[in-house]
């Protein structure tokens, strides 16, 4: 893949965070000190808390918490209040959502998507770094089971549900180690369901709340000073493996996480488990992560030194032989260099197949100084399959 497909890519990325920051935080300054016009909703809502404590986010009371804080993507999806008590959990509303889609190539309808607006009237809370838990109700009336994900700022995936039928009481832990949640901008309530066969999903949703903590939070902080780059022991080593972008929905793009389980582990007592999955026509999409722009140690120290190389692991757990490719790509134009190598099925990849060797690197990049972009390892996966990456880290 050529850098400047990558870079669109990236920027494909960053767009809906603009987008979403945009809609929500960037009001327009004016150069007059003049007072804002009156709300027309009338005084500013209080903060109110649940039986159990938490604070109240929304509890879909009014027409106008819909108009003015969500903000609903398939346009033929519904959102509308709903009063009937057996599907409210808090309060006397709930928002009733019905995503009358139409069905895809693959007789499903498509994915639906709903966004919760923060900094807005009635969703005041941006600042969510004192929020340990969240809670979110959900009453499943499709007569099918829902895939469910739950998002903030469009990239930081808090919650994978499967809504069984009736209630399903949400809890969301926040781990505020892994990134910063004290400029949130928008929740994303993303669902798939429904086959040819089916009605269209059927969803109410009531009392989002947030579980507040005197703990403050503090962040895991990545350390690329020394020769151990990608430990994997927190999510926020996660968060700096991207996938490649380009995948059918977030219900099918990569899945990231921790990976505790030795059998998988080389090297420290943690690895990145990738788990890859398929379009809904059958395809699979995407099998490629890659490491965070400009998110390696100084490879310029190693620059003239004997024979320091990029390392790291990768275990394949899948059924099939992957082809690996590794490619390095720098900031100048072009120029990539990369490696390949075959891994058995449920086997380590070999340690002499899997080194970047830095001399290597400066002979097919141009210029003095190293100026390394990212990392990209592309598994070619033919089916579903999971793999584990261990230990990204400078050797010799
Ligand atoms: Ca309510």
């Amino acid at each position: 893949m050529k850098k400047s497909k990558l870079r669109m890519l990236v920027s494909l990325l960053l767009i809906p965070v603009c987008m979403s920051a945009s809609a929500v935080g960037c009001k327009k300054k004016t150069t007059t000190d003049a007072p804002p016009p009156p709300d027309p909703g009338g005084p500013e809502e209080q903060i109110t808390y649940t039986d159990d404590g938490a604070q109240r986010l929304m509890s879909f009371e009014a027409v106008e918490e819909l108009l003015q804080s969500a903000a609903i993507s398939a346009a033929q999806s519904k959102v509308e209040l709903n009063d009937d008590a057996r599907y409210i959990s808090d309060g006397g509303k709930s928002a009733h959502m019905r995503m009358n889609q139409v069905k895809n190539t693959s007789g499903y309808y498509d994915n639906s998507l709903v966004q919760l607006l923060c900094n807005t009237k009635y969703l005041k809370k941006a600042d969510f770094s004192d929020v340990e838990y969240l809670g979110l109700d959900i009453y499943n009336n499709s007569g099918f089971k829902v895939d469910f994900v739950l998002k903030a700022s469009k990239w930081l995936i808090l919650n994978r549900s499967t809504l069984d039928e009736g209630w399903n009481r949400i809890q969301i832990y926040l781990d505020r180690t892994t990134a910063d949640f004290s400029k949130i901008t928008v929740f994303d309530l993303d669902f798939k369901g429904g086959g040819a066969d089916d009605k269209p999903l059927d969803v109410y949703v009531d009392n989002f709340r947030a579980y507040l903590t005197q703990t403050p939070a503090v962040q895991y902080v990545q350390d690329l000073s020394g020769e151990n780059w990608y430990t994997f022991k927190n999510m926020r080593e996660a968060y700096a493996m991207y996938d490649m972008g380009g995948f059918e929905s977030v219900f099918s793009m990569p899945r990231m996480s921790i990976n505790r389980n030795t059998d998988y582990i080389l090297t420290g007592d943690a690895s990145l488990k990738v788990e890859f999955c398929k379009k809904r026509n059958g395809a699979m999409d995407t099998s490629s992560v890659r490491t965070a722009d400009n998110n390696l140690g100084d490879l310029n120290r190693y620059v003239g030194a004997e024979n320091w190389y990029i390392a790291f692991d990768i275990y394949n757990a899948t059924n099939e032989h992957i082809k690996l490719s590794s490619t390095v790509f720098s900031n100048y134009n072009d120029e990539r260099y990369g490696i390949s190598a075959q891994i058995a099925p449920h086997s380590w990849s070999n340690p002499a197949e899997t080194r970047i060797y830095i001399n290597d690197l400066k002979t097919n990049f141009t210029g003095e100084a190293l100026n390394v972009l990212t990392v990209v390892f592309a598994f070619g996966l033919t089916s579903p399959g999971t793999v584990y990456i261990d230990s990204i880290r400078m050797a010799k």
